[in-house]
Order: structure tokens, then sequence, then C-alpha cells
């Protein structure tokens, strides 16, 4: 699989554990650090209360199947079509709502830098420059329809490719490896943007870890090319 061999070398750097019990790590922030783009009960709520609860969900149903208990968040979700029918549905869904709240928290920074490197490079090469890559993800995030991500990904390629994913679906699936998402269920900026999802987005580009995203693209760069 495309994926696996990335996922297995990226897990010696990823802060949690690989397989069951899964576990919520703090944010290597305080929740008011990304004040004034993203307010500090948003984001305790969001990662105490919501993630929390994809985490014990999944926690809860692998409580009673041991065999699936060493297994690796992305092979549950890629996976999950293999598994009993009355858990796979609740096993995609929640391990792909801890996946994909993993990488919404890892991409978003207080110590804001301007993408560089390779990112940049591929930027230039690909998307019109970093100018082209925020018109492109803002429409890409403003089109998902109700709940959903929008990600900025590299193909088999290492083409950049922008998609949206619906509510805990992931790129995994798709054969995509997923640098940087956003998150764009209301949960994510409610409380301070209301139903006024361009200003949340507009205001994420001000917190958002590019160099956590060029950190990914040179891992899977090293690792095939
Ligand atoms: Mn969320």
């Amino acid at each position: 699989m495309y994926n696996e061999k990335a996922h297995n070398s990226e897990h010696k750097e990823v802060k949690m554990n690989e397989h069951y019990k899964f576990e919520n790590m703090p944010l290597p922030f305080c929740y008011a650090a990304l004040e004034p783009y993203i307010d500090a009960q948003t984001m305790e709520l969001h990662h105490d209360r919501h993630l929390q609860t994809y985490i014990d969900n999944l926690n809860s149903i692998l409580g009673h199947y041991p065999r699936l208990q060493d297994w690796s968040l992305e092979r549950l979700i890629m996976q999950s079509d293999t598994l009993p029918e009355q858990i796979a549905v609740a096993i995609k869904n929640n391990a792909g709502g801890i996946y994909n709240h993993f990488m919404y928290f890892d991409g978003l920074t207080d110590k804001y830098e301007y993408p560089k490197g390779g990112l940049r490079q591929m930027f230039d090469k690909y998307l019109g420059g970093y100018e082209g890559f925020v018109d492109i993800f803002t429409k890409a995030a403003m089109s998902v329809f109700g709940s959903g991500y929008a990600w900025l990904t590299i193909d088999r390629r290492f083409r950049p490719k922008i998609i949206i994913t619906a509510n805990q679906n992931t790129p995994l699936t798709e054969n995509l490896y997923p640098l940087l998402n956003i998150d764009v269920w209301e949960h994510a900026y409610y409380l301070k943007h209301y139903n006024d999802r361009a200003a949340y987005i507009s205001d994420w580009f001000s917190v958002a870890n590019f160099a956590y995203a060029e950190a990914r693209l040179s891992q899977i760069l090293n690792i095939y090319k």
C-alpha cells in the first residue's frame, strides 16, 4: 500500500499511541494561543470534547475486539470495510474523526511561518504560488456542503492535489498523502465566526502550520523519491 511505509515511519514522530488505547495528547500551546483568529473556547471544546468523544468511542468499540487492538489508526481506516458489519461504519467514522483531528490540530500553530522550502516550490510550480494555493484551498473549503474538511495532499506522482472530504472520511482511502487540512464542521468556528465560514477560513491562514506541512512533504519525498 502506497501509504503504509510512510505512516509506519511517521509514527515515530507523532505524539500518540500507534494503536489502542488511543489517547488525546495536550495541544503544544494554550487554548488562547491562536486568538484572535481562533478563540480559546472553541479550541478547548474542539480538542477536549469533540476529539475526545471520537477517541472514547473508538476505544470503547476496540475494547470488545482484542484482535484489532494492535491495529494502527490508518489500518483501521483503510481496512474498515473488512471488519464485521456491526462495527465497520462506527470504526471508520471514529478512527477517521481521530485521524482528521490530529491532522487539524497538528496543522495549527502559534508560531506562524510563511511557506518555504519544498512546499513553497510546490506551490510555485503547480498552484500559482502561495496566492494561488490560498485561492484554490479557500474555494475548496467553501465548497464543502455540510460537514467535512478541505485538504492539501500529494498524489502518487508527488503533485499537489486539493480535495474535500465529507464528514470524517479521509484522503487515505483515495491513495493520497495528506499534508494539511482545515476542519470546516461548524463546531470549528461557530462560537466566534457564527455562520461566516469564509471569515474563519481567512483567519485559519494566519495560524496554518506550513512548517508541519513542509515536514510531511519532505518526509514522503525522502521515502519515495
Ligand atoms: Mn472538528
